[in-house]
């Protein structure tokens, strides 16, 4: 073992998912090694604990696994499970971790940020119940991260991630496995694959897009090899280190060809895809984009159809700017529902303490209690369950819930790569106005209440404050403004708009049309779009 003196940089600042920076910012000096060290030196129970490693497959990937490898050998980790050519999806990481009952994993990922020598990369250290980090062990890690003075290591050669097998480093194993199959054969344990197999040898068809990130090889393992979906309908399934140039992030922009697929005279039935990491969703039909949020309530609404979920599920929780479409659902259902703050490691606790079956997040996260991550598979699968069981399509299924809960129409605007300073104090300056807000008539909309979102954990009483300001108006419609927390590049501003129309009301097929006079007043009490310099989002979801 050998100890090797460093100096801190600036370590994992929490945010929404775990740390983020450009590649270029890893390749410094002790950087990540910094923060593998810190991680450690955190959470000692890894010292003779198992640990799961694998990432998305972007550049630098291969790089970080052999640098955790030998610290983790240093570090005196008994046992480290890696993805074959360091593969693993996010979920997959979490379904292992729970498996092998490992004491954590480190993912590997920047999700949907590009990937490249130029792109972004990232580290996300998920705890022993397959989640991510909650946020007393992010902020112990930082804590750390700036005041580390020395990390361990070895030396060793490189171990060729291409073989599965074993092999040991010092006294630390080491086993390479595919990173597929137990996936895979998870997934068999809570969807009817012989049902879903009969629709696809019958009359269906679909385009799935891998968007050339780590979802490829599951895709084709299971749609394609146990399911018998054609290999033509699967497209973008080769990993590739840079995601083909493109933003690994399944959204109009970036996920254009599924897009125009679908919207095609000759679009097949049904559309998805996923992102970098694996662990977002979105769902298509033929000439219709599913919003995330309303995909969640479709899934809540509809679970029980499938083997994994028969008994029915015990509550819902949505991040906080989801739209309420989900809370509807549960309402009639008679179960829990919660509203957490954004980013995955909220629902943590909700999940252990068996409170909630499903959870989902409306930038395209949907997942339930099989694992403690997101699970972009996990949904697509689900909707097919629901389409093999329903024998509707995917535009009758959402006439048919929208006519029985109303509809919340949905939209997130992002203003992406803007000035910092100017983008927070659009949030500041409209936090100070809130208690002056209610009340306030615009055209046919009135303010009932504004507040910064507060959360406290119904489980263990943790408390996040300013997680995004609400403004909410009488008719059941509202807007969110936050601050991302995964850019890498200025800020990215987050305006999301919701209108709810009840059964009764008039259903428009145009949501943008729908969502306007909400998005006006938006616009009109931040005034963000002079204040940005910017006449447009630069993506809309
Ligand atoms: C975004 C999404 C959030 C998600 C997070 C991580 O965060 O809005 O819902 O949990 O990304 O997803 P933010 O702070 O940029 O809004 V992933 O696929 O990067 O793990
Ligand atoms: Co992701």
């Amino acid at each position: 073992m050998i100890t090797i003196k460093t100096t801190p940089f600036e370590g994992q600042k929490p945010g929404t998912s775990g740390l983020r920076k450009s590649v270029k910012t890893f390749q410094e000096t002790g950087y990540l090694e910094n923060f593998v060290q810190s991680i450690f030196d955190v959470v000692k129970t890894l010292r003779g604990g198992t640990l799961i490693v694998g990432g998305d497959g972007r550049y630098y990937n291969d790089t970080a696994i052999q640098t955790i490898l030998r610290m983790s050998s240093a570090n005196g980790v008994a046992h480290v499970i890696v993805g074959k050519d360091g593969l693993f999806s996010t979920p997959a990481v979490s379904a292992l971790i729970r498996q092998h009952s490992a004491q954590g994993g480190l993912v590997l990922s920047a999700s949907h940020n590009p990937g490249g020598p130029d792109g972004d990369f990232g580290i996300k250290f998920n705890s022993d119940n397959g989640g991510p980090a909650p946020v007393s062990v992010t902020d112990a890690i930082f804590a750390r991260s700036l005041e580390i003075s020395e990390y361990q290591t070895r030396q060793s050669e490189d171990l060729d991630l291409s073989q599965i097998g074993k092999s040991n480093l010092a006294d630390m194993k080491i086993t390479i496995i595919d990173s597929v199959t137990d996936y895979a054969d998870l997934m068999e344990t809570l969807f009817d694959f012989d049902k879903i197999r009969a629709m696809i040898k019958s009359d269906f068809s679909m385009c799935f897009d891998a968007m050339h990130a780590v979802t490829g090889p599951y895709a084709r393992e299971i749609f394609h090899n146990r399911l018998g979906v054609n290999i033509d309908a699967l497209i973008n399934i080769i990993p590739l280190s840079d995601f083909g140039g493109g933003h690994p992030d399944p959204n109009p922009v970036y996920a254009r060809t599924l897009f125009d697929t679908m919207f095609a005279d000759s679009a097949p039935k049904f559309g998805a895809a996923s992102d970098g990491d694996g662990d977002r969703n979105i769902i298509l039909g033929k000439g219709i984009f599913v919003s995330p949020s309303d995909s969640l309530a479709v899934i809540t609404a509809n679970a029980h159809l499938a083997p994994g979920y028969k008994t029915g599920i015990k509550g819902v929780s949505r991040s906080m700017p989801t739209s309420r479409a989900a809370d509807r659902v549960a309402q009639k259902m008679g179960v829990e529902y919660f509203e957490t703050p954004t980013g995955w490691k909220y629902f943590g606790n909700l999940l252990d303490a068996g409170r909630i079956t499903i959870c989902g997040e409306e930038s395209a996260g949907t997942s339930s209690d099989h694992i403690r991550e997101k699970d972009g598979l996990w949904a697509v699968l689900m909707w097919m369950n629901i389409l093999a069981e329903k024998r509707l399509n995917v535009m009758e299924i959402m006439r048919a819930h929208w006519s029985e809960y109303g509809r919340n129409y949905y939209a997130r605007h992002d203003y992406e790569g803007v000035d910092k300073d100017k983008a927070e104090a659009i949030v500041t300056d409209l936090m100070t106005r809130i208690p002056t807000l209610a009340g306030q008539t615009f055209g046919a909309e009135t303010i009932s209440k504004a507040d910064s979102f507060s959360y406290t954990d119904p489980v263990d009483n943790s408390v996040a404050n300013d997680q995004g300001l609400r403004v909410e108006f009488e008719s059941g419609s509202r807007f969110v403004i936050r601050l991302s927390g995964t850019g890498t590049v200025g800020a990215t501003l987050r305006l999301y708009l919701e209108k709810y129309v009840p059964q009764s009301g008039p259903l428009e097929d145009d949501v943008h049309k729908a969502l306007a006079p909400i998005e006006a007043i938006a616009i009109e009490l931040t005034d963000l779009k002079n204040k940005l310099d910017r006449q447009k989002p630069s993506v809309i979801s």
